[in-house]
């Protein structure tokens, strides 16, 4: 049976790697379920195993001669995870200190084949990781339901875990494991930030320990979200004060229990006083006691605490300003093993924001970027839309904190002021769908992920090129290329149909699929009027010095060039400023023309993406092909749902019509108000019941 797979993985890359230059023979289908690992999925050893099992089953797969060499002297430059691959006429010789770093050479070896990479006689490459905590971020809670997740229920089945008994678990465990070693993800957080506290029971923990015993050997440590108030809720006791000495003698206590079952157990992940959570401040207590009750019970056992910065008031003018304004009073007050974890924007994962202030604000305080791989503003699983260059912008942005070069990657890798841990999180797209993630093409953002908290210089290009080589197991210049650059455009297209321009959170609430800029809510906060406040003066958040002053966040030249409406990048412009519908942009048309001309730009793109999906046909199977098809085809009629529903409000004060080159409106304003979809924050919405709408 191996041996069969062995060979047809073998034809396969063979195949591959030759450019075909005529039609290809129509690939035979598949659910998507191997990822981008093809047939080298199937190299799933038994359930009690090593590293080195992995390793060796991942050796199986290539086809050229590998020796490993477990380096007897430690060698600090590769650390705890990096890897070398030195090749001579023999084959190639696969370093590392430990092994877990020839786990992560034997998948860059494979990821080598796969992509037809030819190596060089003599040629020696080196990689060590930029991040140390490489996470992902589960949402799940325990009883199956995912908090904005698109594909499926949890992949955690509670009630059918079996203790112990590693073997009676599916293999589903390990082949989650096994994707993640693939990619350099080196820790997951199991449960959702709104964390529910029975995940602290001892029904839940040895559960927990059994996945983490089916994850070790894939370099994969597991973490908890906890809630702050789990003394109240488990103990009985009648405070979660972290400065009270029962409530520490509580965690106390449970971190040791946890360390008992779980000896390599990550920490915890804390959500506290957002949206309603508990935490310190219910006590009058700060962030920094919270989290360094946390931090001293995790200390002698190596554990961490990543603390979220997601903290707002409902009472605030100005919802961006607000991490800053909490968190850097407490600069210095952290614990060495705490670390913040702040979203990439000041707000809440728009498809496009500018980073968040707070990464260039807190000079004694450990931070964290943390990313959404699920598209919780982005289309759900319906839309095709590769996030790397999203993660990329917020990554390079430059934070002026210590002059040029203080980029956020640069500042939460700790070259910035040199931090002892460092790490990146992303929020995950995962779930028990047959192909994981609901799009085949999500996929490729919980690869792009992996690899870029292993190595962030990685170019969105090469991200993606890699991807596609092996998830479609072909190297052809003809599928390739057009659906490289499908790719490589899709977050511009997304933010061109869903916002553009610097507006944010028009979405209808809960389900944050579709328009509602029309909507109030409980919260004015969480209500898209708070964001555009369009009017007949114009539209757009005045965040000058003048407005809600959030500019002055920003480091200098940053500060002043977003302050001024002729120098603010117009892609932020909204953000920023208010402005009259008949401002005049760089391209000399009106405010009113260039945001219904880029929305109209966004609809063509995505018009585009069919053809180039059909034009592939010949080279994909055709499940893949049909599912994505009917997919493309929803988002093309998503595009224009979104234009109609926000220029159609627009206009009710611009008293504008659309200018010439966009297709016209389909529905009027009552009708798209009408439309409500009565979605929860665990679902996505069947494609049949969005509205209708005729493509150009
Ligand atoms: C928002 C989500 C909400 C999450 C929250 C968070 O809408 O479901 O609980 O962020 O990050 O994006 O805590």
């Amino acid at each position: 049976m191996k041996s069969n797979h062995l060979f047809h993985a073998f034809l396969m890359v063979a195949a591959g790697c030759a450019l075909a230059s005529c039609a290809p023979e129509k690939p035979a289908d598949t659910d998507g379920h191997t990822l981008w690992l093809g047939e080298a999925a199937a190299a799933l050893p038994s359930c009690s195993q090593t590293t080195l099992d992995v390793v060796n089953a991942n050796l199986g797969f290539l086809s050229e001669k590998v020796s490993l060499e477990r380096l007897a002297s430690f060698d600090e430059s590769l650390g705890e995870e990096g890897y070398r691959l030195t090749w001579d006429k023999a084959g190639v010789t696969a370093s590392a200190n430990t092994e877990q770093g020839l786990l992560y050479a034997s998948f860059d070896l494979l990821r080598r084949q796969a992509c037809c990479q030819k190596p060089v006689v003599g040629e020696t490459v080196s990689s060590v990781p930029a991040f140390r905590y490489r996470l992902l971020n589960h949402w799940d809670n325990p009883n199956g339901t995912v908090e904005r997740g698109f594909a499926g229920k949890s992949l955690w089945k509670w009630e059918e875990i079996v203790v112990d008994d590693l073997a009676a678990n599916a293999p589903i465990y390990a082949e989650y494991a096994r994707a993640n070693a693939s990619i350099g993800i080196n820790g997951t957080v199991l449960n959702n930030v709104n964390a529910n506290p029975c995940m602290l029971t001892e029904e839940y923990l040895i559960k927990v320990k059994t996945l983490a015993d089916i994850f070790r050997p894939y370099g994969l440590k597991v973490y908890l979200s906890l809630n702050f108030a789990a003394p109240k809720h488990l103990a009985g006791l009648n405070t979660s004060d972290p400065l009270d000495e029962k409530v520490v003698e509580w965690w106390n206590g449970k971190v040791a229990e946890i360390y008992s079952l779980i000896p390599d157990f990550g920490g915890f992940l804390v959500k506290a006083n957002s949206e309603g959570q508990s935490g310190p401040q219910d006590y009058g207590r700060t962030h920094a006691d919270g989290a360094n009750m946390l931090a001293d019970a995790l200390k002698p056992y190596g554990g961490i605490v990543m603390w979220r910065a997601f903290v707002y008031a409902a009472t605030s003018p100005d919802r961006a300003r607000q991490a800053v304004e909490e968190f850097k009073p407490l600069d210095g007050q952290f614990r060495d093993n705490v670390i913040i974890q702040i979203k990439n924007g000041p707000i809440d994962f728009q498809p496009r924001e500018p980073f968040s202030p707070l990464f260039g604000q807190l000079e004694r305080t450990q931070v964290m970027a943390e990313m959404q791989v699920t598209q919780e503003y982005l289309g759900h699983s319906n839309h095709l839309v590769y996030l790397h260059p999203m993660w990329k912008e917020c990554l390079d942005s430059d934070t002026y904190q210590k002059g040029e070069g203080s980029t956020v990657a640069a500042i939460t890798e700790g070259k910035v002021i040199p931090y002892r841990y460092s790490a990146i999180a992303g929020v995950a797209n995962i779930g028990d769908s047959i192909n994981w993630c609901g799009h085949h093409f999500a996929q490729a953002n919980w690869y792009a992920f992996g690899r870029m908290a292993w190595n962030p210089d990685l170019s969105s290009e090469q991200i993606a090129d890699e991807w596609l080589k092996q998830t479609f197991a072909t190297t052809d210049k003809h599928f390739i290329q057009p659906v490289k650059e499908m790719m490589l455009s899709s977050r511009e297209t997304t933010v061109h149909y869903e916002m553009p321009l610097g507006l944010h959170h028009v979405f209808a609430g809960a389900g944050h699929y579709g328009p509602g800029p029309w909507e109030g809510s409980i919260r004015p906060d969480w209500s898209p009027l708070y964001y555009h406040k369009a009017g007949a003066d114009g539209v757009g958040f005045d965040r000058t010095r003048n407005g809600s002053a959030a500019v002055e966040q920003y480091h200098e030249p940053l500060c002043s060039m977003y302050n001024d409406v002729t120098t603010c990048p117009e892609e932020l412009l909204l953000w920023f400023h208010h402005l009259p519908w008949d401002y005049t942009m760089k391209s000399g048309r009106t405010l009113w023309d260039e945001l219904c001309l880029t929305y109209q730009s966004g609809i063509d793109a995505v018009r585009s993406y069919m053809e180039v999906w059909n034009g592939v046909e010949p080279y994909v199977d055709n499940h893949r092909f049909q599912q994505v098809a009917v997919k493309l085809e929803r988002q093309a009629k998503d595009a224009i749902w979104w234009r109609d529903a926000v220029m159609r409000y627009f206009q009710s004060f611009s008293g504008l019509d659309l200018p010439e080159g966009c297709t016209p409106f389909q529905h009027d304003l009552d009708y798209l108000r009408q439309f409500r979809l009565r979605i929860s924050i665990y679902e996505t919405p069947a494609l049949d019941k969005l509205p209708e709408y005729v493509l150009p």
